[in-house]
């Protein structure tokens, strides 16, 4: 099933890249489809949707299918509790909502594996938020405060007349925060300082996890030491689209940043761009002109008549003089968001989640993105996300094999959630660490699926899944793993074969 959709999703690339005129039709086609099938039988399911499928690959898939014994795991000579914790970076007023995550985190996981954790804050945590924290897991907690200058925006960019300017007029084009100092700061400290706080360092995984979250499976294996073992380096459970406006000019510093430092992107740069060069050429003119397979054809036929027009010397050939008018007329076709023949797909791992090794930021490459794009100054001139952000430098750092997707980690933040379906053979009783853990039995997990993943996950089948509605990403992030790129097409190849039909028919 899912091999035949690729093939479909490269027409549909093909069609959508080109021909804004075949898009709207085949969007038309579909919208009645949906309409007739919905009015017919409504059964949606017969649709193809990510979450129906199985999409493991042999460079990533889930490290067990349903439950597994956790006791028995941890009983195991093999298992070693990794150098881990979770990281989040909260204010005192959320302390009700920080609850809530660490509730759900230490239900679905943490009541048997025990990982400490760090919160942090730009200001001093109160006695109330510690003290009420500390009576919800048996785990260790620090509580760190951040330094100023990791916080704050420089003083003189703060108080310029440019910085007010830009975060107003982020409010009134209504960009999403953009107008709210504080998430500019949260997002420019997650893109490039967290990592550095002595309490993140003094180890070697960090999971990062947010306030007002829920976790909807249980995860009855440790991540880091799976991830460890299959030398993952990255881990994620949602991919999905940003906001364009939010991250305008992102890629194109970013590319400038692999330009001035001449760096050789890992695969995992792949899941993030599209790529117009789709021609081997010498020919930068030509090169310019051909954006997607639809232009192979008609910018070299015009090619073959204009040259043959040449090199004859003939002026009475009509066909290549009009071709050559038509051409020197014609304007370089804009692609307004293209720097280097590409263009960012708008593509990221939602960073509200993660679970990483720390390294995988703090290293040097790393860390000089990270400067270059602050002396840009797009934290504040514009909203740039450190999810956008952190994916962007992973494209760089690595390829798609040292990336996890934890497909069946059930997870929802605001109103975005991923709930995997649960696996059917592979479910086990629950046997909770604690008692006030204790499930009763009408909240029973969901119904198992043969491609489902997840371990007693319940889930609300009336929201929708995220793989479903980020169809875009998840399409891409299985076509890296399951298929190999398109080479480039040769134009000296096309070029000839449409000379030697050009010459034949004249
Ligand atoms: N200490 C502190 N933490 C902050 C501040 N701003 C944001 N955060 C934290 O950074 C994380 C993300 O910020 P949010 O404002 O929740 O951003 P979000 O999750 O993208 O947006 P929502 O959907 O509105 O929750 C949360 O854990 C916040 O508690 C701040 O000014 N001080
Ligand atoms: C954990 O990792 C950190 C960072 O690499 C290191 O400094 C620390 O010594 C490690 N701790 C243990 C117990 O191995
Ligand atoms: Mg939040």
């Amino acid at each position: 099933m899912l091999r035949v959709s690729i093939k479909f999703r490269r027409l549909r690339d093909r069609l959508m890249r080109c021909n804004a005129i075949t898009l709207c039709i085949v969007l038309a086609i579909v919208t009645v489809t949906v309409v007739i099938r919905g009015l017919t039988n409504g059964d949606e399911d017969d649709w193809f949707k990510f979450s129906n499928e199985d999409i493991s690959a042999p460079s990533d898939s889930v490290f067990f299918e349903g439950c597994i014994d956790t006791h028995e795991y941890l009983r195991d000579d093999q298992y070693q509790k990794m150098n881990a914790s979770f990281v989040m970076l909260t204010r005192n007023e959320e302390l009700n909502d920080v609850i809530k995550s660490v509730r759900s985190i230490e239900e679905h996981f943490n009541q048997w594996f025990q990982y400490p954790y760090v919160f942090l804050n730009d200001v001093p945590f109160s006695e109330e938020f510690q003290t009420r924290l500390r009576s919800e897991s048996r785990a260790s907690m620090e509580f760190g405060t951040l330094n100023k200058l990791d916080w704050e925006f420089p003083e003189k960019i703060r108080e310029s007349f440019a910085f007010q300017h830009a975060l107003n007029d982020q409010g009134d084009r209504g960009i999403m925060y953009g107008s709210e100092e504080s998430y500019h700061k949260m997002c420019r400290f997650y893109s490039g300082l967290f990592y550095k706080h002595p309490l993140v360092q003094k180890f070697e995984w960090y999971w990062r996890l947010e306030p007002d979250v829920e976790f909807f499976c249980d995860i009855t294996y440790d991540p880091f030491l799976e991830m460890a073992r299959t030398n993952k380096k990255y881990g994620f459970t949602v991919i999905l689209p940003e906001l364009y406006w939010t991250v305008a000019n992102l890629f194109r510093y970013t590319r400038s940043f692999i330009r001035q430092n001449e760096l050789k992107v890992g695969s995992l740069w792949n899941l993030f761009t599209e790529n117009y060069q789709i021609l081997e050429t010498e020919d930068s003119l030509l090169a310019s002109r051909v954006n997607c397979d639809d232009d192979v054809e008609p910018r070299l036929s015009e090619k073959v008549a204009i040259d043959h027009m040449l090199d004859t010397g003939n002026p009475e050939d009509e066909m290549g003089l009009r071709y050559l008018i038509g051409r020197s007329k014609a304007k370089a076709p804009i692609q307004p968001d293209k720097f280097d023949d590409q263009e960012y797909n708008l593509c990221h791992f939602w960073s509200n989640f993660e679970i990483a090794r720390v390294d995988v930021f703090n290293n040097e490459l790393y860390n000089s993105y990270f400067q270059y794009l602050e002396e840009q100054g797009g934290f504040w001139r514009e909203r740039w996300g450190d999810a956008p952000v952190h994916s962007l430098g992973l494209g760089m750092l690595l390829d798609i094999e040292d990336v996890h997707y934890f497909r069946d980690i059930g997870y929802r933040h605001s109103t975005i959630q991923h709930c995997p379906k649960n696996n059917l053979h592979g479910q086990l009783p629950y046997t909770p660490a604690e008692k006030r853990f204790s499930r009763h039995s009408w909240n029973s997990p969901s119904e198992g699926f043969e491609t489902g993943t997840g371990c007693r996950c319940r889930c609300d089948r009336r929201k929708s899944d995220i793989e479903d509605t980020a169809f875009h990403c998840m399409d891409r992030w299985t076509e890296l793993l399951l298929t190999d790129r398109e080479p480039p097409i040769n134009a000296l190849e096309v070029e000839q074969r449409i000379k030697f039909d050009y010459l034949h028919s004249n």
